[in-house]
């Protein structure tokens, strides 16, 4: 496949943001093109997210890419918090009349790729060398080299939805307006074909440190454990990691936790990251190439695809002669990021065990989960950030 010369808005990155808002503007007959550095397996075999608000399964809805999500989507009325034996379970259906959707971020991409040759939307994979050029001008354009060839796309707009590491955010002066906070720990991920321990979601302070049971299916369990930042993959031998599991969950969780061969084990590292320019001239930010959240909360996918609700209407309503959208979306976008950045970490604070605590600080997260476990409000105002605040 070559890439067309010329056109509408040239997208950075086949992530979930990519992804999403080559569908939105496609649909609305705008023309627009992908480039991805990674092969098509890799991307569609990195395992990540897996809780789904609203939000976003009304974007795959709209966009009529939904019938697995349909199909295999595990609609959950509830999550639960715990601390040594106390389970305290958050009605989210019931506290603010909306569930979340188990459906992993594998399987959105999966569905959003392979849609993509019926709806015209090309994705240009193994593009490597991506460069953005002239962003601040008129005419901006992009290239890249792909089977040895470098190419060269003109459009009217950028969209860097190239994830952290992607070039789009570093085309972008930082002028005071980069916020970050790293945390002394990561998550230990396990991702193996066993029924999960528990219906719904258990995040878990233990006093061995943070854990969350989770699922992707009845027969397909993601767990995840804290561990310092000086572990290594190799430090974990499956059973280890099924000892520990077995530990903090076995005072909580319905059923025993079930091994099973594992077909990811992974660490990620934990940061909370906002990069409040999300416009630069005709290069637009969206999702993780312009913030992170910890993963607690489950936040990260979920705002990829608000932005691009944003963005997408923003570009739409621009061909249509409107500037609004355009200018206002930094502002728009930015509103709702930091209260997820406040929500994840929050979240973060609560459950996991910092080093630098004392018994002062474990003290106060035992009474705040126990005003949590008696407090309505506290519940509510829990669901409504879990389940996603309104665009
Ligand atoms: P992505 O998914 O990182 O996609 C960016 C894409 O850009 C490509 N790229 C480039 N392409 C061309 N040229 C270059 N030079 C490029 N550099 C990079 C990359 O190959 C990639 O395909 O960003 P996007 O689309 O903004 O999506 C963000 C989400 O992926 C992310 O926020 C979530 O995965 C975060 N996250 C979670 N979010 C949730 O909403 N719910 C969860 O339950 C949840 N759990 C998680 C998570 C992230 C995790 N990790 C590993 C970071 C659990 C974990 C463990
Ligand atoms: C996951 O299932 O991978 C998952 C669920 C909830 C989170 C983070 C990750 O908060």
């Amino acid at each position: 496949m070559t890439a067309p010369s010329k056109t509408g808005v040239a997208i950075i990155g086949a992530g979930p943001a990519g992804l999403l808002l080559g569908h939105l503007l496609r649909a609305a007959g705008i023309a627009c093109v992908i480039v991805e550095r990674q092969d098509r397996a890799y991307v569609e075999s990195r395992i990540r997210a897996g809780v789904l608000e609203r939000t976003t399964t009304d974007l795959l809805r709209r966009l009529g890419i939904d019938a697995r999500l349909n199909a295999e989507g595990l609609i959950e009325h509830g999550f639960n918090l715990a601390h040594d034996d106390l389970l305290i379970r958050i009605d989210v259906s019931a506290l603010t009349g909306q569930p979340v959707t188990v459906y992993g971020q594998t399987e959105v991409t999966r569905d959003l790729i392979a849609a993509a040759p019926e709806r015209d939307l090309d994705i240009m994979f193994e593009a490597k060398d991506v460069v953005l050029h002239d962003v601040t001008g008129d005419a901006p354009f992009v290239t890249f080299t792909r089977d040895g060839v470098t190419q060269r796309i003109d459009a009217d707009f950028i969209a860097g939805c190239d994830g952290f590491h992607g070039p789009s955010r570093k085309a972008i002066p930082a002028v005071a307006c980069e916020y970050e906070r790293e945390y002394p720990f990561g998550w230990l991920g396990i991702l193996a074909d066993v029924p999960p321990c528990h219906d719904e979601l258990i995040y878990a302070n233990t006093d061995a440190g943070f854990a969350l049971a989770s699922m992707r299916s009845a027969t397909r369990s993601r767990y995840y454990i804290q561990v310092p930042l000086t572990e290594r993959v190799e430090d974990w031998p499956a059973d280890r990691l099924w000892d520990e599991l077995e530990r903090r969950f076995a005072p909580l969780a319905s059923r025993p936790v079930v091994r099973g061969p594992a077909l990811e084990i992974s660490i990620a590292p934990l940061r909370s990251y906002v990069f409040e320019t999300m416009r630069h001239g005709r290069l637009f930010l969206a999702g993780d190439s312009a913030h992170i959240v910890p993963p607690t909360g489950a936040k990260g996918l979920n705002l990829a695809a608000s932005d691009i609700a944003y963005l997408s209407d923003a570009f739409i309503a621009h061909y249509r002669g409107d500037e609004s959208g355009l200018t206002g979306y930094q502002a728009r976008a930015l509103a709702r990021i930091w209260k997820a950045e406040r929500f994840s970490w929050y979240l973060t604070k609560l459950m996991h065990r910092f080093p630098e605590d004392g018994a002062f600080e474990r003290r106060m997260q035992i009474a705040e989960l126990d005003y949590v476990a008696q407090s309505q409000a506290m519940q509510t105002a829990i669901a409504e950030n879990y389940v996603g605040l309104p665009l």
